[in-house]
């Protein structure tokens, strides 16, 4: 049973380029995970509490042999691994996994949401998950993904930070 996902990435504290590559490449190790594709990196402005440093956020797209739970729970084994680190709620974090998307599902369990129930608010999600795919709809809003970006306040606060390099989905890791 193969499940196409989509998971979020994010980072604002310590060396942030650093646990993005090595969330990466702890994800693409686990034996049920294959990698398939990843965004460019973007340097994004904090919303919610906005006094706190800017992210680098970025997408992913694997095939997964996990159920969504079992992947959450892979995803939050590998943060405990990297050693995060967040305070506060809304405040600053070493790395956050999100999963945004598993196949076209709608999954609402007591630990997870699935598309994520915030994401087609945060332009600091959709414009990486627009590089991955510009036809994509979201199921919850019925509209192209390229629409409702358009119409998000903070998109001018994404900014490319690392241009992903051809479609080589390793090459980003490799400099
Ligand atoms: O899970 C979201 C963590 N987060 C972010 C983020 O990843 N990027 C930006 N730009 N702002 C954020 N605010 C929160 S909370």
């Amino acid at each position: 049973m193969k499940n196409e996902v989509y998971i979020a990435l994010g980072s604002n504290i310590g060396d942030r380029e650093k646990y993005l590559m090595n969330a990466i490449i702890k994800i693409n190790q686990h034996p049920s995970i294959c990698l398939v594709d990843i965004s460019s990196i973007y340097e994004t402005d904090p919303i919610g509490y906005t006094d706190q440093a800017q992210f680098l956020n970025m997408v992913i797209k694997a095939n997964v042999e996990l159920s969504a739970v079992e992947l959450l729970f892979a995803l939050q084994k590998i943060e405990k691994e990297l050693n995060r680190k967040r305070e506060v709620k809304w405040g600053p974090r070493t790395l956050d996994l999100d999963i945004l998307l598993f196949n076209h599902e709608n999954i609402e369990t007591e630990e997870l949401i699935v598309p994520h129930p915030r994401m087609h608010e945060r332009a600091f999600v959709l414009v990486p998950l627009y590089e991955l795919d510009q036809t994509m709809k979201l199921a919850t809003i019925d509209q192209p993904i390229k629409t409702i970006i358009d119409q998000l306040h903070d998109k001018e606060g994404v900014r490319i930070w690392k241009q992903k390099n051809g479609v080589d989905v390793f090459a980003l890791l490799e400099n």
